[in-house]
């Protein structure tokens, strides 16, 4: 049987710490501010903005949202995100994504000054992630990083295998792995033998996007499992990219689907608002 890693626990932690420095930062005269931009009426990007509201009202930020329609032009929503760029209350700026077809996710990605994408999607922040020498990194990997040290997981030497290679969760994922001396495998739709090679991991990220895709047969016995995954199952019911049933007996620990990587993916971007807001106020510490 697994030991659950709650992530509504870990992340009520981070942000009661956020919170701490939040309100020292204050004293000093500073209060970070973040602007959400959401286009279109997606549901679930519905829900995620109005939980990253939520978050930073609790940890006293400052937080504006700028709910555009669906049409919006892409002239309209770089005029926007040049606007918040130049204005100094706003330490972070997010997009959500996923973007309406119309609209240019990259461009919109390159448009946010890199001082301020706390969601670290821009290329000069994903570059110093690859070189080890950054001052965001992404909110979901991160936080499933913290998941991974609030468990004691020692990932050094260990077989880490991630499902999925997304510039936004796959790919810095592996990174961050690769950064704690993890031996670190990537697997996508292409890789052969997909089934072995996920067998052989001692820590298993899944972050397919399929529900339930990760299956028994898929895990060692005593394997970390992490599930990135946010998704739908035939009943309409909130699942992960893991068969939790399944594998849930077979592994050592393992990241339910919701209250898991979820809040924890809030919760960073807690983290890098508060340090986008000393960072550009040249305070070090607090
Ligand atoms: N720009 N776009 C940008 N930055 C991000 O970091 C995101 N992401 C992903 C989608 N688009 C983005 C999010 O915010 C996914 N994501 C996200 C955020 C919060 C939650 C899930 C995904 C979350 O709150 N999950 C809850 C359940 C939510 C529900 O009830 O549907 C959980 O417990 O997992």
């Amino acid at each position: 049987m697994a030991s659950v890693i709650s992530g509504k626990e870990v992340s009520a932690k981070v942000r009661a710490e956020v919170r701490e420095e939040c309100e020292r930062l204050k004293e000093k005269g500073v209060t970070p501010g973040l602007a959400v931009i959401i286009v279109g009426d997606d549901p679930a990007s519905r829900v995620y903005v109005n939980n990253k509201k939520k978050a930073c009202a609790e940890v006293g930020f400052a937080s504006e949202e700028y709910a555009l329609p669906a049409e919006t032009t892409q002239q309209e929503l770089l005029a926007l995100i040049d606007t918040l760029n130049k204005k100094p209350e706003i330490n972070g700026i997010l997009c959500q994504l996923p973007l309406p077809k119309h609209l240019d996710e990259t461009a919109v990605i390159h448009a946010i000054s890199p001082e301020k994408d706390v969601d670290a999607f821009h290329p000069s922040n994903v570059g110093k992630i690859m070189i080890g020498d950054y001052d965001f990194l992404p909110c979901t990997p991160a936080g499933v990083m913290e998941l991974i040290h609030f468990a004691g997981i020692e990932v050094s030497g260990k077989n880490c295998v991630v499902i999925g290679r997304s510039n936004i969760v796959g790919k810095p994922m592996a990174m961050l792995l690769l950064h704690e001396n993890g031996t670190v495998t990537i697997c996508h739709s292409k890789t052969k033998d997909l089934k072995e090679i996920c067998a052989g991991a001692d820590i298993l990220v899944a972050a397919v996007g399929r529900p339930k895709f990760v299956k028994a047969d898929m895990v060692k016995e005593g394997a970390v499992v992490l599930d990135v995954g946010i998704n739908r199952d035939e009943n309409g019911k909130l699942c992960g990219d893991v068969d939790y049933e399944q594998v849930e007996p077979k592994a050592s620990f393992i990241t339910p689907v919701p209250g898991g990587v979820g809040p924890m993916t809030i919760a960073m971007l807690m983290k890098n608002t508060l340090k986008a807001a000393k960072l550009q106020n040249h305070i070090e510490s607090v």
